[in-house]
């Protein structure tokens, strides 16, 4: 056990309350499931039913010595209507991250992860001038109502894939597909969203760090790297990688933060191709001979490290706040598991000041418009039972995460 990570490393999983919970009726993704949102028409009700059985979810991903766990509190069940919010559900979130403190875990808590409440999308969504305000509210609930039992807080989730695939791709709700006005408006909010809760935060529990969870989707111009294809690989990444901030756009991971979140889980390599204007005029295409996940997704571990080490001018801390492959046969999370956290070792080794690892994810849940076709989860669930199972990549996990370090 000669690499070891530093004292205090956090090891967890990372989930969303609508992926896992179940019964979850008041926001958008549900109306979205109805009008046949899903490929394979799954709903996530009961999803792993996580809402009632938190607590021998948490005491199996003790036992697997996760030390924290990054979780969503939902929106929708909180504030079902403008301006009421649910003292049932409030007390609901507390026993759960009571829960989690109790048992050992630090709580990283998530304040939009997807989904929106039902009345909110009514009046325009995250596209309204009013958006904002709105969403307000109910940080400052939050705040206010769980914040003695939160860690860190993690204002919003993946704001490029939040906009791409509900506005460009059309695959989350609404379900709009090439409107790159729309996509623009909903970043330049969200980023409003997120600095606003940032002083919301700072203000109301001001010893918790608070950052945001970014979506890194590795881009790199296809060999030989023709110039053309160096210039579509920018453009794509510009537009997964920025918003738009007083007309101009700036880095995501430049935004008012105490710890940098990165989500990663895959790149591409880009082909310059005027047919594509919606990809940045770029062809994406995986790299030859790389493995893929069952998303179809290139398996290349050392994006993981390039992308810590991208973030160290930074200053900051960072967590890598999801990370995981979505694969039914388990030998290939295993395999996964042990390169991506080699390269997560090399990384802090060479200077990234990496804190934590939160793995996407530890049930096998609800994944968007996919259904339960993907399974990501280092612990089974059987749907019908709803009997949990612990892979081997869920023991090899364990073994790192109690030994602080990689086997060697
Ligand atoms: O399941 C999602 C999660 O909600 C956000 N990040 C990517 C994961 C896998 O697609």
């Amino acid at each position: 056990m000669s690499r070891r990570f530093p004292d205090g490393f956090l090891w967890g999983c990372a989930t969303a309350a609508h992926q896992v919970e179940g019964g979850n009726h008041r926001c958008d993704w549900w109306e979205f499931e109805r009008r046949g949102g899903i490929r394979t028409g799954d709903s996530a009700d009961p999803a792993c039913d996580h809402y009632r059985r938190f607590r021998e979810d948490f005491a199996l991903l003790r036992r697997l010595n996760n030390n924290a766990h990054r979780l969503s509190v939902e929106w929708s069940r909180i504030e079902p209507e403008p301006g009421e919010f649910d003292a049932g559900q409030i007390a609901h979130y507390r026993e759960v991250l009571s829960e989690l403190r109790a048992q050992g875990m630090a709580p990283m808590v998530t304040l939009h992860h997807f989904t929106s409440p039902i009345w909110f999308v009514r009046r325009g969504g995250w596209t309204a001038p009013g958006a904002v305000e709105a969403w307000l509210p109910f940080v400052r609930r939050v705040a206010r109502d769980l914040g003695d039992l939160v860690a860190f807080w993690c204002t919003i989730n993946e704001p490029n894939v939040y906009a791409y695939q509900g506005w460009l791709t059309g695959e989350f709700p609404p379900g709009r597909r090439g409107d790159l006005v729309g996509a623009l408006r909903v970043l330049a909010n969200l980023r409003r969203a997120h600095e606003a809760a940032y002083r919301e935060l700072h203000r109301l529990t001001p010893d918790i760090p608070v950052g945001l969870a970014h979506h890194e989707w590795v881009l790199e111009p296809a060999p030989p790297g023709r110039r053309r294809d160096r210039l579509a690989a920018a453009i794509g990444r510009g537009f997964m990688g920025r918003w738009p901030v007083d007309g101009r756009l700036r880095p995501v991971l430049e935004a008012p933060a105490d710890y940098l979140g990165l989500n990663h889980y895959t790149g591409s390599l880009v082909t310059f191709d005027l047919r594509r204007p919606g990809e940045g005029f770029g062809r994406r295409s995986n790299p030859p001979g790389v493995p893929v996940s069952d998303f179809g997704w290139a398996v290349r571990p050392e994006w993981l490290r390039s992308s810590l080490l991208a973030l160290r001018r930074s200053g900051k801390p960072i967590y890598v706040t999801e990370n995981g492959i979505a694969a039914a046969d388990d030998r290939m999370r295993v395999r996964f598991l042990r390169e991506v956290l080699e390269q997560l070792w090399r990384a802090i080794q060479e200077g990234a000041d990496v804190r934590g690892y939160f793995h996407w994810t530890s049930l096998d849940n609800f994944e968007w418009q996919h259904g339960y076709s993907m399974r990501f989860g280092l612990v089974a669930v059987d749907l019908r039972t709803q009997e949990r199972t612990v892979k081997p990549s869920g023991w090899l996990y364990a073994a790192v995460a109690g030994a602080n370090a990689l086997p060697d």
